[in-house]
């Protein structure tokens, strides 16, 4: 990580912060109006956010430094085996902090680097060993991330008073490769206590990270599962900022709350149904529909299902966005992957979620509601985990809390590299927003 920052000292900050001062200058020009609607809808569409590492189109989906998916699985360096296909998260954390492809020497570097600080101070360790087993595993995440934070370089330099703000940003970097660097053995370490397996995090520095976690949830023989979830984490990464994990990471940083603080309230976030919790919920929805359906069921046995659900009042979960208005590219990245592997094509539960993703846009279209009858990334992930051997529906999320870190910190030390202040949108009452329409 020594390079990345010197990079981003020497030339990334630089550049971006004269950029700044460009805009700044002419920065009373309009770019958007908020209706009411959007106030009373989730703010859906409103332009009043800085985002830096993607950005997402509702037709095209996301982009990574305008570099699509396919893209960047081309162009971002590989695992370092023979053969290796799929992008790192690790190169992709550095696009998105830098906006350039790295050299495979650099993220090298940077995974050998990670492994290095993989090591948890003592204290997390034994607050994770006196958390209720049965506790949810996404709350047990988040609660030892913010307990990091009682080694943030940050903190400390901010609270003795020994950094100017132009500075802020090198502690905060600090901070964020040492959450990256932790947060799959925290993962693993709550993976295996759930199997009650002990087991001391041990990296090799001549690998990435997937490869390291992998091996110490005991995966680490199977290239493809380690493939498999080298994509996952690369492209889960970041999906602009708007989201909720994205968000509130970036929202609770704007108050100066160490990256350890600001990642574990987007992990909360991340944790919620309508958000990532999805992941979980698809794998258990989909396992209880091929017990419901028959021996040789048709996409008519489907439909029905989907509409006994529907009508009990539930969303289907793995479908439908926010923003997007087009089957998620994330979705479709994934399902490619699986198509091109024989064991995953042959496995009835992928097979099943396969044909909900072509029977569901035709009900969720009839049922009306939804702007988005189409799959997102949800639908497909949990069922690739499942498949290789990871049953333990819970933790899925998990795996997507390890990825979103991956993007929403470079955007963390970008927001203190730009000192951005502190987030403080305007509310409204019903009774002001009454008022300001009956004076129109
Ligand atoms: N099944 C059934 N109904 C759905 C639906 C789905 N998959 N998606 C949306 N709807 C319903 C909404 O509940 C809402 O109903 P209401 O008017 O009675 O409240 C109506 O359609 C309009 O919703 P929308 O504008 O299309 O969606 P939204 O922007 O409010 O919410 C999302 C987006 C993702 C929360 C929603 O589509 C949903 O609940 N999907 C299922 C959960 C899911 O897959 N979440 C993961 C999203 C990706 C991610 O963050 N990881």
């Amino acid at each position: 990580s020594t390079e990345l920052k010197n990079l981003m000292r020497e030339k990334y900050i630089p550049n971006k912060r004269e950029q700044l001062t460009r805009i700044k200058k002419s920065s009373a020009s309009v770019i958007g109006q908020t209706t009411v609607e959007q106030v009373l809808g989730g703010m859906r569409g409103i332009r009043c956010m800085w985002w830096e590492g993607s950005e997402l189109d509702a037709e095209k989906g996301i982009t990574f430094h305008g570099k699509t998916i396919e893209e960047c699985n081309r162009i971002l360096p590989h695992g370092p085996e023979q053969g290796a296909t799929q992008m790192l998260p690790e190169s992709m954390m550095w696009l998105i902090m830098t906006g350039e492809v790295p050299t495979e020497k650099q993220v090298r570097a940077l995974s050998a680097d990670l492994a290095r600080h993989s090591a948890l101070p003592r204290h997390v360790d034994e607050l994770i060993d006196n958390l209720p087993k049965d506790m949810h595993p996404m709350t047990s995440l988040s609660a030892a991330i913010a307990s990091l934070s009682h080694n943030s370089v940050f903190s400390k330099q901010y609270s003795d008073g020994s950094i100017t703000k132009d500075k802020f940003w090198e502690p905060a970097f600090d901070d964020s490769i040492s959450l990256l660097a932790k947060i799959p053995t925290i993962a693993a370490k709550l993976y295996n206590r759930s199997k009650g397996v002990s087991k001391v995090y041990k990296a090799d520095e001549s690998k990435d990270v997937t490869w390291n976690f992998a091996e110490n949830i005991g995966f680490g023989d199977k290239l493809p599962f380690v493939e498999m979830m080298r994509l996952y984490l690369a492209l889960h990464a970041d999906h602009e900022g708007g989201n909720v994990s994205a968000h509130s990471t970036h929202l609770v940083g704007s108050a100066l709350s160490d990256p350890f603080l600001s990642y574990s309230a987007g992990l909360l976030g991340l944790a919620g149904p309508l958000h990532g919790l999805a992941a979980q919920d698809v794998l258990r929805f989909i396992l209880q529909m091929h017990q419901w359906l028959p021996k040789n069921y048709t996409e008519k046995d489907v439909e029905q299902y989907l509409w006994n659900w529907l009508k009990d009042g539930r969303v289907v979960p793995g479908y439908g966005h926010a923003v997007l208005r087009k089957p998620d590219p994330r979705f479709t990245a994934l399902h490619e992957f699986s198509s091109k592997s024989d064991s995953i094509s042959k496995d009835p539960h992928w097979k099943l979620v396969d044909i909900v993703s072509r029977v569901a846009p035709q009900v969720l279209k009839e049922h009306g509601k939804t702007k988005n009858p189409f799959p997102n990334v949800d639908s497909q992930s949990g069922v690739l985990l499942h498949h290789y051997g990871m049953k333990e529906t819970e933790f899925y999320t998990v795996i997507f809390g390890i990825s979103r870190a991956y993007g929403v910190l470079p955007q963390l030390v970008w927001d203190r590299a730009l000192g951005m202040p502190i987030e403080r949108p305007k509310s409204l009452s019903l009774n002001a927003i009454e008022k300001m329409m009956s004076a129109q």
